[in-house]
């Protein structure tokens, strides 16, 4: 591993006020997205849809890197054209998720372990070797009655730990995401609670795991109400509980926190990115950006509807919230700009 290399990557991925696009979801969750718009769910229908993603123009204005699923890193588009090699051309970082699924956790009610440490080191020199430049891990989080367990956070940080370690060994940035779900009746409170401690636990095992962190990335959840709760706050609120909790537990050696959307509306996601960027302008020690899937797809899979005739289309509702989210970085972002197409 060459660690100047590794924190050179890093910091690319955070620069320009860029940031990522998540296009890493699994066959099921794909599948499960195109069924409930009519789409076949298909390989073809599949890679049509990654190649309609990565071939919009004037997409590396905005994104600076593309998390690809196993079966994407190994496709090409209609012409021929590796995908690794269009993303590359379009002056983005091509990205891997490396784990295999949350499964249930033993001992565990209702709780989920992260699989897949069995044969990564193996499986991230392939990646490497096809063109990846950095990988990513989700652990998932609950919150409930009695959830999440000391058991399932230090589990499932211990992993997320290990897997960052053998990134790096692999020449590969480590993009390390603890989920904390938005689903529940929670308060903003108690989701600020248990991020801390599942932030903390994760620092403490990337310590321990000799992670060096000036060459990875955080991908966490912003702090949020539940769902169901019945008290949701203000942008301004999220934004201030979302930072303030970062602060208390994320080192400042680390050079990037790229946000997932979890299930947030694209307008509100961008309006608390906009939010955090612009209160916390000058006491953020690291570039606070995105690593949205829903939240940037979303509108695009709609309006493609697995149908050519709407290729263009779709990608400008892709390009759009793609902008969205480089303004908000930027602490410029309006909901007015929402009327307007790219
Ligand atoms: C939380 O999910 C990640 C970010 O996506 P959202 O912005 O939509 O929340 C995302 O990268 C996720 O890990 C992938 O979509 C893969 O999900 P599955 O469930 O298919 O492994």
């Amino acid at each position: 591993m060459d660690a100047q290399d590794l924190i050179d990557t890093a910091k690319m991925l955070v620069a320009d006020y860029k940031g990522l696009l998540a296009m890493d979801e699994s066959n099921p969750t794909c599948n499960k997205r195109f069924a409930k718009l009519g789409i076949p769910q298909t390989e073809e229908a599949r890679r049509a849809y990654r190649e309609l993603i990565i071939t919009t123009p004037g997409l590396g204005e905005y994104i600076s890197g593309a998390i690809l699923y196993d079966e994407t890193i190994r496709q090409q588009k209609k012409d021929g054209t590796p995908f690794v090699q269009a993303i590359t051309d379009a002056a983005i970082i091509p990205g891997i998720k490396v784990d295999i699924g949350a499964k249930d956790m033993a001992g565990h009610p209702g709780e989920k372990i992260t699989e897949g440490l069995d044969g990564l080191r193996d499986r991230l020199h392939a990646y490497a070797q096809m063109g990846a430049r950095f990988a990513k891990w989700r652990g998932v989080l609950t919150i409930g009655a009695g959830i999440p367990s000391r058991g399932c956070i230090e589990a499932n940080t211990q992993s997320l730990a290990r897997y960052a370690a053998l990134c790096q060994e692999a020449g590969l940035v480590p993009m390390v995401e603890p989920e904390v779900l938005m689903d529940g009746e929670h308060t903003l409170s108690r989701c600020s609670k248990v991020t801390e401690e599942v932030l903390q636990t994760v620092f403490n095992q990337l310590y321990t795991q000799r992670v060096t962190l000036e060459g990875m990335i955080l991908k966490p959840n912003m702090v949020l109400p539940g769902l169901t709760c019945s008290q949701q706050q203000s942008v301004d609120e999220v934004a201030d509980a979302t930072v303030n909790c970062l602060l208390r537990s994320v080192p400042a050696a680390v050079p990037g926190i790229a946000f997932l959307s979890g299930g947030q509306s694209g307008e509100l996601a961008s309006a608390r990115l906009n939010a955090m960027n612009v209160r916390f302008k000058s006491r953020s020690p690291w570039a606070l950006t995105f690593s949205f899937a829903r939240a940037i797809q979303q509108p695009a899979l709609e309006l493609w509807q697995g149908k050519e005739a709407n290729l263009s289309a779709a990608q400008q509702a892709l390009l759009h919230r793609a902008k969205c989210n480089w303004v908000a970085r930027r602490g410029e972002y309006k909901p007015v700009m929402e009327g307007t197409r790219t």
